[in-house]
């Protein structure tokens, strides 16, 4: 197990049902500290892993309860802003819901310990159980997020397993008072890019649990959907009226770099 004081895990969770648990008792035999923000969930599911928290001691699990739901990104906003607090630099965030490849953590963060200024993004290698109607759906994104960057900077801007250089991704949630909910993924990626952020993809295994084994989801079709319109309305708003000149100029400075 690899413990860090300058890298953490931190895993958001709202209503996780026993996946949480299992999520994380795979995620604290790998690394130290994980960090996990509970977003006022009605479940019960962080009673088990409060008691492991208990058992192993802060330095290795911690619980953070949210007296209200904010949605992911307000989860992970509290995360941060706690773990700047006790001088943390980094976090890899993952999801609560055991999608994400616990057996890369140390890679991730290897990677981000490397580069530490550089966004460390996953980029999600799906197995054949992955719904055909969430992966097309994530090609329009990522299309509108290579044009709002300008290039292909961030490799899928809805996947969620990636380490965040602390500081540019509160700098970047500061201006904005969005991407509190299934915004944040693509919406910071954006952002960090256009402060000119670097990043990283690397390849990770992303699973879709299926309903009988405990897989649970709380993206609303419908709901979720016009969340993504609204966001990527802003977004190429913005990105026309000014953000693209700064758009340019880091993929300018990303290919000079590579020449
Ligand atoms: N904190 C918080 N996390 C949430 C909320 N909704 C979803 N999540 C977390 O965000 C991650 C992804 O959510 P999920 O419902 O699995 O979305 P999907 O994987 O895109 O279907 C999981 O770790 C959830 O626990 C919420 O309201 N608050
Ligand atoms: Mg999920």
């Amino acid at each position: 197990m690899n413990a860090s004081t300058t890298h953490l895990v931190l895993v958001p969770s709202f209503d996780s049902g026993p996946l949480l648990e299992r999520t994380v008792r795979e995620l604290v035999e790998r690394w130290a500290p994980v960090w996990v923000v509970v977003d006022a969930s009605t479940d019960g599911s962080e009673k088990p892993v409060e008691t492991l928290a208990q058992a192993l001691g802060p330095q290795r699990l911690r619980v953070l309860p949210r007296s209200e739901n904010g949605g992911k990104g307000a989860a992970v906003l509290t995360g941060a802003h706690e773990a700047l607090a006790a001088g943390f630099t980094h976090a890899l965030v993952m999801d609560a819901d055991h999608q994400h490849p616990a057996d890369r953590v140390a890679d991730f963060m290897a990677a981000s310990q490397a580069r530490p200024d550089t966004l460390v993004l996953g980029l999600p290698v799906f197995g054949p159980e992955a719904p055909a109607i969430r992966l097309q759906g994530r090609k329009l994104s990522v299309g509108l997020v290579h044009l709002e960057t300008l290039g292909r900077a961030v490799g899928d801007p809805l996947f969620g397993f990636r380490v965040y250089p602390l500081r540019p991704l509160v700098d970047a949630m500061a201006r904005t008072r969005h991407a509190r909910r299934y915004d944040f993924d693509p919406e910071v990626a954006v952002r960090m890019v256009w402060a000119g952020v670097p990043t990283l993809n690397l390849p990770a295994a992303c699973r879709y649990v299926p309903r009988t084994a405990g897989g649970i989801s709380h993206f609303h079709y419908f709901r979720d959907n016009v969340r993504m319109v609204w966001l990527h309305s802003r977004l190429l708003v913005q990105f026309v009226l000014w953000r693209w000149y700064s758009a340019w100029r880091h993929r300018r400075r990303r290919s000079l770099s590579r020449s």
